[in-house]
């Protein structure tokens, strides 16, 4: 069935409950001198290339391939639309290696047609803090799909890994693979329902008129919260210690340090938007939400070219509830020109998604570990990893 992953060190089907195989690797680490150290082969026609993302002309060919080819809904009716900023911020972190950042060129061409891409992070499972690299952005240009490129693909990415004396991968996807640690749920919140309803995102409700569904989803003005403001450079260190605390509760989680809060939390523009609650009498910073920016392309519409969405990254709340927290986030995503608030029922999510108006989406994620074994999957609530 899965010609290539039953070649992988990931959890097979087979072993699926199997909980007489231990935790942790499924390989050992190779020595280094016994890493490959040529690049896999590629059809004669392409070559690789490693991506300079500080060059605008990289990144602009890399964000003209995903914006053409990479993830559609189920129907094709979205495509995701990372902006360059937001491929710049998503590949740049603490530690990147640019090795990590590969392409495909046709050699007569030199266009762009394949990509995949790594970043170092250190992610928990259980009491092990493990060197990982986070794997996102692989695309293969629509005209290339079924040659069995993937696979080349993610071998090379996986040797380029290794060079780096780095074992253990995580990634998600829509599709199932050989095997997930965790299967979460889409949820949606309209905040423009009159445009979502236009472009085919979502339906008008059973007995329910447009004029009453927009009434559903009205907002106010401002966020509630006494002392909810945007975190600024000099919370780093109050929000990795929030953040640290919260963390420490999910069976798998990034271990963030205060450099990573830096570049994965603190705002930017159009990328990722950060607030916090602080208490006026004490300054603690009590509380704390974000959400990134990811618009898609809407494929065929007359009317309108980009749905502009807002996805839940990382919330932690110790005084505010949860639940006003959030409604802060969507009122501030609303006033910012947000279509839809976007949510995984990972972490906490599950037990506020309804109250505020959330409905399940269409679409499914998998969690994945490669060359790490855990043998039960988790609930998404035992999941405090959001990846971009
Ligand atoms: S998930 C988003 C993936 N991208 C897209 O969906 C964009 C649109 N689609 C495409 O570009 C986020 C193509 O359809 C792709 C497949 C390129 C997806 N993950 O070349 P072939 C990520 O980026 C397997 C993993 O003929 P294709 C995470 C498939 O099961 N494997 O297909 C990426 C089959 O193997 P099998 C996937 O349609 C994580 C083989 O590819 C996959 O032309 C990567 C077929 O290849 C997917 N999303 O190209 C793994 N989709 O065994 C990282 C298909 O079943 C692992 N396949 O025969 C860790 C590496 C690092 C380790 C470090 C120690
Ligand atoms: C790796 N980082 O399917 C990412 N999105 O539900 C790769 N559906 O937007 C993995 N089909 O349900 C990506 N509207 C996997 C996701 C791929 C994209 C995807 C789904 C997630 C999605 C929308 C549009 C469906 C269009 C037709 C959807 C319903 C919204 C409705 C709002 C009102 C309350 C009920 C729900």
């Amino acid at each position: 069935r899965h010609k290539f992953w039953e070649t992988q060190p990931v959890g097979q089907f087979k072993d699926v409950g199997n909980s007489t195989l231990p935790e942790g690797p499924i390989e050992p680490p190779t020595p280094l001198s016994e890493v490959k150290q040529e690049p896999y082969n590629l059809p004669g026609p392409y070559e690789w290339i490693t991506c300079d993302m500080d060059t605008k002309e990289m990144c602009a060919e890399v964000y003209n391939l995903l914006a053409n080819n990479y993830v559609e809904d189920d129907e094709n009716m979205f495509r995701f639309n990372y902006s360059k900023d937001f491929l710049q911020w998503a590949l740049r972190p603490p530690g990147y290696y640019r090795s990590w950042h590969i392409g495909v060129r046709v050699k007569s061409s030199k266009k762009l047609v394949a990509f995949i891409t790594g970043v170092p992070a250190r992610i928990r499972a259980k009491n092990n803090i493990v060197n990982m690299a986070e794997i996102n952005f692989l695309c293969v240009h629509k005209k290339l799909r079924s040659k069995r490129l993937a696979p080349v693909m993610i071998k090379e990415v996986t040797r380029r890994v290794h060079m780096e004396n780095i074992w253990q991968a995580a990634y998600t996807a829509g599709v199932v693979l050989p095997t997930p640690i965790s299967t979460c749920q889409y949820w949606h919140r309209s905040l423009n329902p009159k445009k979502l309803i236009d472009v085919g995102f979502s339906r008008l409700g059973a007995r329910m008129t447009m004029s009453r569904t927009i009434k559903l989803y009205k907002l106010p003005d401002s966020p509630i919260t006494p002392g909810f403001r945007k975190m600024e450079l000099h919370d780093v260190p109050s929000v990795t210690r929030l953040l640290k605390d919260y963390l420490n509760q999910f069976i798998v989680a990034p271990d963030f340090d205060e450099n990573d809060v830096e570049h994965w939390l603190l705002p930017k523009e159009d990328v990722v938007d950060s607030f916090l609650v602080e208490n006026p009498e004490t300054r603690d910073v009590t509380d704390f939400c974000s959400f990134y920016t990811l618009p898609s392309t809407i494929l065929g519409n007359q009317n309108y070219s980009t749905l502009k969405a807002a996805y839940s990254y990382y919330n932690v709340s110790t005084k505010t509830p949860l639940l006003q927290l959030m409604n802060d986030a969507l009122i501030v995503a609303k006033k910012k020109g947000y279509d839809v608030f976007n949510a995984l029922d990972v972490m906490e999510n599950e037990g506020i998604l309804k109250e505020l108006k959330f409905g399940p989406g269409d679409g499914q994620l998998h969690y994945y570990l490669y060359n790490y074994r855990l043998n039960q999957p988790l609930r998404p609530s035992e999941l405090g990893l959001v990846l971009l």
